[in-house]
């Protein structure tokens, strides 16, 4: 058998490891595009002509992909064997005794299920019904026009990102001109999304490092000077990585400029009820540019709000102006679906319609969120509180306070960022990002050594 083999590989001349195969179908519908943004001109992305010979691979060609930002950062923790160490990297859910948290509302709907005997048969492509409802109920709210008119199109997803990639998909098939314009900075996947979906995007301004705030100026020239009708990703609350969100005011005039250059909205509400602790709150501003009739896109996540993280469970929906677009969009995304990952999985969404659909589990999981949303708030208080009194050289820490959500945008470097994990065994990304969720309130002091050394000791 190996000899056979052998004689197969030195007789033949394998050439390439080619990375970017071309779907005909697409290739028929979109024209080639360029991409502006330098991943595509990356190694990574070349392709490899080579003879092959006994002994060599035939990935040879294959380069080594360099680890996740985010996710590479959890591989590290897990390899550190100081019993400092303090995993601030991924954006998950701990206890004060920095335990992952299963919802109980989440067991107790999971006992439900199993109480019932449900069975494992395919979901239809576009997932569960009941899911379906609730989560663009949830979104919207239940006596919204556009759910009572039936002009949303609402895909159960792989959570969040893979809602995000359904959607690039879509943009790319039928808006094969249209280019993304992101925030900058933010949620490093966004890239890796449109990149691999062959969307072209470039950035918006979003932080202005002297205010340690929004570039609103900024964020609205840059989305004014984009080409008429791109489509403009938006966090819907709790802004990833800069926790830093626009005012209900400055939202208005977001809406102002997308509206005059014909731009589509694209949300990525991936924190609802996680930021302020309240699901209508953090709804308001998809609520917002639904009230101003736009047609816009938004993907859902429950990894966060339900702490469903490995359950993959999300949705896109797609605001439309009739329900007789939003038919073909929703059949448009079942079509993508299909040969992609043929339909999703059912637990998380079983979950997901009972907690929401069960007004007794609705209330109480507002209760945890809540409970969450306010511990977070304690450690950011507390982490303030110590980075104020230890730095004695009269450095303004409150940005750390008016940031919402999971995260605090630290302002630290990356050398800086680097020396808090080699010095100090503190994990977090390389953009100064710290997720205070994995913080506890004992561990705060500890970290606000740490940032003021690294702050002021590294340049
Ligand atoms: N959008 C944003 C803004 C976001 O922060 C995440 C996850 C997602 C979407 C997707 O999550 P999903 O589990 O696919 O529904 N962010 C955290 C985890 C990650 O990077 O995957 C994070 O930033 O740490």
């Amino acid at each position: 058998m190996a000899s056979a083999l052998a004689s197969v590989a030195l007789s033949t001349t394998f050439a390439r490891a080619v990375p970017l195969p071309e779907n005909s179908m697409v290739q028929r519908i979109g024209a080639e595009k360029k991409h502006d943004n330098p991943l595509f001109k990356g190694k990574a992305f070349r392709r490899v002509s080579m003879a092959v010979s006994v002994n060599v691979s035939r990935f040879e060609g294959v380069t080594m992909a360099p680890p996740d930002p985010i996710l590479g950062v959890s591989e590290a923790f897990r390899a550190d064997t100081n019993d400092l160490k303090l995993n601030l990297g991924v954006g998950a859910y701990r206890t004060e005794e920095l335990q992952p948290y299963v919802l109980n509302v989440v067991k107790k709907a999971e006992k439900l299920m199993l109480e019932r005997g449900e069975n494992k048969e395919y979901l239809p492509i576009e997932g569960l019904a009941a899911f379906n409802k609730v989560t663009a109920e949830l979104l919207f709210g239940a006596d919204n026009s556009v759910i009572q008119e039936g002009r949303v199109a609402t895909i159960q997803g792989l959570s969040g990102t893979g809602s995000l990639r359904l959607a690039a998909a879509f943009i790319h098939r039928y808006f094969p001109d249209a280019k993304a314009l992101i925030s900058s900075p933010t949620w490093g996947n966004h890239k890796n999304i449109f990149n691999d979906a062959r969307v072209p995007w470039s950035e918006y301004r979003y932080y202005d490092p002297r205010t340690v705030g929004l570039d609103f100026d900024g964020m609205v020239a840059d989305i004014k000077a984009a080409p008429d009708g791109s489509f403009v990703l938006l966090h819907g609350c709790a802004h990833n990585p800069t926790g830093i969100d626009p005012t209900p005011e400055q939202w208005e005039k977001i809406a102002d400029v997308i509206q005059e250059k014909n731009h589509i909205p694209f949300f990525d509400v991936a924190y609802q009820g996680f930021a302020s602790g309240s699901l209508d709150a953090d709804a308001y501003s998809v609520r917002l540019f639904v009230r101003r009739g736009f047609e816009l896109l938004v993907a859902q996540s429950y990894s966060k709000n339900l702490g469903l993280y490995a359950e993959r469970i999300g949705a896109i929906n797609v605001v439309c102006s009739s329900s007789d677009a939003g038919t073909r969009v929703k059949s448009q995304l079942k079509r993508l679906a299909r040969p992609m990952y043929s339909n999703p999985p059912v637990h998380g969404a079983r979950i997901v319609a009972n907690v929401v659909g069960d007004p007794n589990l609705f209330n109480e999981w507002k209760q945890e969120m809540e409970l969450m949303a306010g511990r977070i708030k304690n450690v950011r208080q507390r982490l303030y509180e110590n980075l104020s009194e230890k730095d004695k050289s009269g450095k303004d820490w409150s940005f750390v306070l008016k940031q919402i959500g999971m995260f605090s945008y630290t302002g630290l470097h990356k050398a800086q960022s680097d020396h808090m994990t080699d010095k100090w065994h503190i994990y977090m990304t390389k953009d100064g990002r710290i997720s205070l969720a994995g913080l506890s309130l004992s561990k705060c002091e500890y970290l606000a050594d740490a940032i003021i050394d690294s702050f002021h000791n590294v340049d």
